[in-house]
């Protein structure tokens, strides 16, 4: 007899992002049922079988779903979204806009119908304008339709200043806030190692550098793999946060949020930082900018409404 918790985990998506998610959820016993969901024809069921035998070696009790049926992902707790396309060489974010906003509004319609109490983590790209749709598609409270993209990039930030230091990336802590894009805001008087600061470490320059292999850090690998996008670290990032929501864990971590007021916007999906526990984000928290960070933040700001217009100029909202 399983003694996990009797929750609901759906994954809706089951490629790279979407079946290393289940994955990562099982070794962790999140939930007792954990459901992916693809339109492809037994593919999630086959990487559900897969998983499922991976149980009596790694000695998780969960069991992974594999579906193409809707209904099956009915009274999820949470909802960790990965369904769409990843980008190709040569392609920004933004290209994806009106293909995974076609996906996105799809995915809302089974959600908003079978999980109405869920907590949604959004993860398909452009990130912030698909968390905007998401939201407005489902209706539900902004705290519980959240986008992750800065656990991710905090966390290629905190590899590069590893590797730069010396120091073991168990010791790092970096904050990357803003757009999941080009404009995405690495904040460096934010980031240590075990209460050391960065900049009493390395050098202003090699700081620039690593926060500019941050910005390009998905571009970075897109292009090594020619075809796809990154999934492991990105997997890792979203389980993080189901994991804090599903066990009322209140960690802070950084997340596409809607903010009302916080950093001088409103009514906009931005990366802030943010407690994570049941019902999704429970504070939205405000920290001292620098005269260079707070402009920044306008420009990422102004890049995600950019963004959110073309969404609208398609019709998508
Ligand atoms: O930081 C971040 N937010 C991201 C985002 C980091 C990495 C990847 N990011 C984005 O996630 C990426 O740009 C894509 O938009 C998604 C998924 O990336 P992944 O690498 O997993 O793409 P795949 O392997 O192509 O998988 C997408 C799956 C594929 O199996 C499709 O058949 C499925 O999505 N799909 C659907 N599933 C369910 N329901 C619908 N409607 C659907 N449409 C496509």
């Amino acid at each position: 007899m399983s003694n996990i918790p009797q929750r609901k985990l759906t994954v809706v998506g089951g490629g790279y992002v979407g079946s290393t998610c289940a994955h990562l959820a099982a070794l962790k016993d999140l939930a007792r049922e954990i459901v992916l969901i693809d339109v492809v024809e037994d593919r999630p069921q086959g990487i559900a079988l897969d998983l499922n035998q991976s149980a009596a070696v790694e000695g998780f009790q969960s069991e992974i779903i594999g579906t193409n049926d809707p209904e099956d992902t009915y009274d999820s707790d949470v909802v960790i979204v990965t369904a769409g396309l990843p980008r190709k060489p040569g392609m920004s974010r933004s290209d994806l806009l009106e293909v995974n906003g076609g996906i996105v509004t799809e995915v809302a319609a089974t959600i908003r119908r079978g999980s109405p109490d869920a907590v949604v983590i959004v993860v398909t790209n452009p990130l912030d304008s698909m968390v905007t749709l998401m939201r407005a598609q489902l209706g539900f409270p902004a705290q519980r339709v959240i986008g992750m993209a800065g656990v991710l990039d905090s966390a290629r930030f905190c590899w590069f200043i590893a590797k730069a230091t010396g120091c073991s990336v168990q010791d790092v802590d970096a904050m990357v806030l803003g757009a999941h894009g080009d404009s995405m805001v690495p904040m460096p008087t934010y980031c240590t190692v075990n209460g050391v600061h960065l900049l009493d470490l390395v050098s202003s320059d090699e700081v620039h550098a690593m926060a500019d292999r941050t910005r390009n850090g998905g571009a970075e690998i897109v292009s090594l793999l020619k075809t796809g996008s990154a999934w492991y670290a990105p997997a890792s990032a979203a389980v993080a946060m189901a994991e804090s929501v599903l066990n009322d864990a209140d960690r802070l971590l950084p997340c596409a949020c809607l903010l009302n007021g916080e950093y001088g916007h409103e009514g906009l999906y931005m990366g802030v930082p943010a407690i994570l526990g049941a019902g999704g984000v429970k504070k939205i928290i405000e920290v001292p900018l620098s005269n260079e960070s707070r402009a920044a933040l306008h420009r990422t700001a102004d890049s995600i409404a950019t963004d959110v217009q073309a969404m609208r100029d398609l019709g998508l909202l």
